[in-house]
């Protein structure tokens, strides 16, 4: 391999290789969803994917918000169209220490004839964004960009419930202010997607500017967001003459603002500004990083005009980061829900940011390296964004003298396996499909209906299975007594019975249902199906070697290396064993049982196929489809009898509708093809 490891980068290096990766990423996504071939193999477009992960995981402070790393549920967008800001939208100078905003305050008054007050106002950590409305209604919406050209977000912006739609007055304005992402909403999304196996977001900042960049607004809606309106391009059409009377017209209109102003006369009452909020940062449902001063009176604002970059009449002050020390007395692995493996420090509780430390996240083995941290070392703490403890580094004057270089674990700490590295990735797994951690997560995917498609046995009966110690891997799936499945939470004799014998008719599932259930990592529902048609049975594929696995069409390195490397596994040897044992079909059987229903209501339709499918693959779909008698084609026309669009369709859904061609999306195939099951 030539790319470099984590360990060896600076991250100024790992930031530049992002940065080229990105994009190149986002063109190559383009390409596979917008044209119907792909203009890369998938083993290429992976391997770069994997790489940028490992840099974003060893340096999470490069991640930025349109990384397509930070995607969910559906696709950021790489270039949303341009909006031209008639009225430019300024940056904010920033000062450190109460000294310089007192040299801000003095170069002012010396330059103002007039006394004149400051309108003090919190620095909400978010982004920027400027909202157009003609004659009251809001007609676009758009990020401050460079400040003079923004990213058009009317349709993400829509969904967030205090943006007004219609204002109180007809007015034909520039609204500018702050969106943002609340700590709550933060903290539970980071939570929904750990569960579901995703990288959480870093701060709620950049799960902010990733939400408003979705390409499917219902994402951006379940994000939660907000805002706050600050600043109006031009002052004119409004009746007030002051920032603080700016607010409270702005919010008269309909408009968000935040109610936490307030007018100082003097450098003394900025003073307690700050202090007050300094002090109740944390107890705020937002994240803050400082506050903002601007002059009061809108006239002498625009006379004092703005230098090349900053506006002379205002300027933040930003909060000094609160550290902290703490000793780190243990580093701790846990086996997440996919088998990853983290460390995590455990340090002395200490008080930071209005709550009680003992624990961060170390996220992976090459950031534990890079940052160098031992055990018995003195570390700083600080929040990121607020609300995440984070380690920026360790004391170099207080490391004890005995500490040594911390040592990776080479075993998983929940069940014992070797643990492994595949390919770029920075994480280490285990492997082992009897390793209690990943467990129930194991079997629900066996179950799913793209798998072994067992039907009945979801997450809930799973938990309870493993509760009561019924089963303690797949295989022991099949030895399950109509008695013991009586002893579950509403189990009769009926949901007994329907489950035994969906689990029975498993048995004789083609191979490639088998290989995608055991969930190797890399092999999709589409690679198990082409592996299993080459090898025909489990036991030539146990023995193949990665090159005959990736000589097969569709099939690349990384996933021909996973398999390998999952084979390898003793564990994994004997579950083979097992699953032999009580009788699950290991050979390919899907070549036999071909014949084209000609009967069904897809028989002789011309269906499209469109957008990103989230539950399907596409070619599980066109198979599926083709198999029941329809003829998937790559355009719309007057012939087309059905159009399926998944998340992010674009010109095929809106001609499909321009020639009443009925539209179906993903939820609806789905019951169709449960029906005709
Ligand atoms: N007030 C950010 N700029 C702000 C209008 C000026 C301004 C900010 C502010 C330029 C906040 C720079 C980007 C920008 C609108 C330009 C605030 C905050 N005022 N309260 C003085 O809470 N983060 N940011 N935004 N125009």
């Amino acid at each position: 391999m030539t790319d470099k490891s984590m360990a060896s980068l600076t991250q100024e290096q790992a930031a530049a290789e992002a940065a080229e990766l990105r994009p190149q990423l986002i063109a190559w996504g383009k390409q596979y969803y917008d044209a119907d071939t792909p203009k890369v193999e998938d083993d290429v477009y992976d391997r770069a994917y994997a790489r940028l992960v490992a840099l974003e995981t060893a340096f999470p402070a490069i991640v930025t918000p349109d990384s397509p790393t930070q995607r969910v549920g559906g696709s950021t967008k790489s270039d949303l169209p341009k909006v031209v800001h008639d009225i430019p939208m300024l940056s904010l100078g920033d000062v450190f220490s109460i000294e310089e905003l007192q040299e801000f305050d003095e170069r002012l008054r010396g330059n103002v004839a007039d006394d004149f007050d400051y309108n003090c106002e919190l620095k909400i950590d978010g982004l920027a964004i400027s909202l157009r409305y003609e004659n009251g209604e809001f007609v676009q919406g758009s990020t401050r960009g460079n400040g003079q050209i923004g990213e058009d977000i009317t349709a993400n912006l829509k969904t967030i419930t205090s943006i007004p739609q219609t204002l109180s007055r007809p007015l034909t304005i520039d609204v500018r202010g702050e969106c943002y992402m609340p700590k709550a909403a933060f903290l539970a999304l980071n939570e929904r997607r750990e569960a579901a196996g995703q990288a959480p977001f870093a701060n709620p900042r950049n799960a902010a500017a990733g939400s408003l960049r979705q390409q499917n607004t219902q994402v951006t809606a379940d994000r939660k967001l907000a805002t706050f309106m600050y600043n109006i391009a031009d002052y004119e059409p409004l009746n007030t003459r002051t920032q603080s009377g700016l607010l409270d017209e702005l919010a008269e209109l309909g408009f968000t603002t935040n109610p936490t102003y307030q007018v100082a006369h003097n450098m003394t009452d900025v003073g307690d500004y700050i202090e007050q909020y300094q002090g109740q940062r944390s107890e705020l449902p937002y994240g803050i990083d400082g506050i903002v001063i601007k002059v009061n009176t809108l006239p002498l604002q625009r006379s004092l005009g703005a230098t090349v970059k900053d506006p002379r009449w205002a300027i933040a002050y930003k909060f000094p980061p609160e550290e902290v020390e703490a000793k780190v007395l243990d580093i701790e692995w846990t086996v997440g829900r996919t088998g990853i493996v983290t460390p995590t420090a455990v340090m002395t509780p200490v008080a930071l940011a209005g709550s009680t430390v003992a624990r961060a996240s170390l996220h992976n083995p090459d950031y534990l390296t890079a940052k160098d941290i031992r055990l018995g070392d003195t570390v700083l703490l600080h929040k990121a964004g607020d609300i995440i403890p984070e380690i920026s580094q360790y004391v170099v004057a207080k490391r004890p003298a005995d500490a040594e270089p911390y040592v990776i674990p080479t075993h998983c700490p929940s069940c014992g396996a070797e643990l492994v590295h595949l390919d770029e990735e920075v994480a280490l797994r285990c492997i082992n499909p009897r390793c209690p951690a990943q467990l129930a997560e194991g079997m629900n995917h066996f179950a799913s209906r793209n798998a072994m498609n067992i039907a009945g046995l979801g997450p809930q009966i799973v938990a309870q299975l493993f509760d009561r110690k019924l089963v303690d891997d797949v295989a022991s799936l099949y030895r399950l007594t109509n008695d013991q499945l009586l002893t579950l939470d509403k189990f009769g004799e009926k949901s007994a019975q329907n489950l035994l014998t969906a689990i029975d008719n498993s048995r004789n599932n083609s191979l490639e249902r088998l290989l995608f259930g055991l969930g190797i990592r890399h092999v999709g529902a589409k690679a198990a199906r082409s592996i299993a048609a080459e090898f025909g049975d489990i036991g030539s594929l146990m023995t193949a070697d990665s090159e005959s696995i990736s000589a097969i069409d569709t099939v690349g390195g990384i996933i021909a290396d996973s398999v390998v490397t999952y084979f390898a596994s003793d564990q994994v040897r004997e579950l083979i064993d097992e699953l032999r044992a009580v009788g699950v079909n290991l050979t390919y059987t899907s070549g036999a049982e071909t014949a084209i229903d000609t009967e069904g209501q897809f028989a002789g339709q011309r269906i499209v196929l469109t957008g990103k499918l989230q539950e399907l693959s596409r070619p599980e779909a066109t198979a599926w489809l083709e198999q029941h008698g329809a003829t998937v084609t790559g355009s719309v026309s007057k012939k087309t009898d059905l159009l399926i669009a998944g998340e992010a369709a674009g010109s095929k859904l809106t001609k499909a509708e321009s020639l009443n061609v009925p539209v179906w999306n993903e939820a609806q195939l789905q019951a169709a093809m449960a029906e005709t099951k």
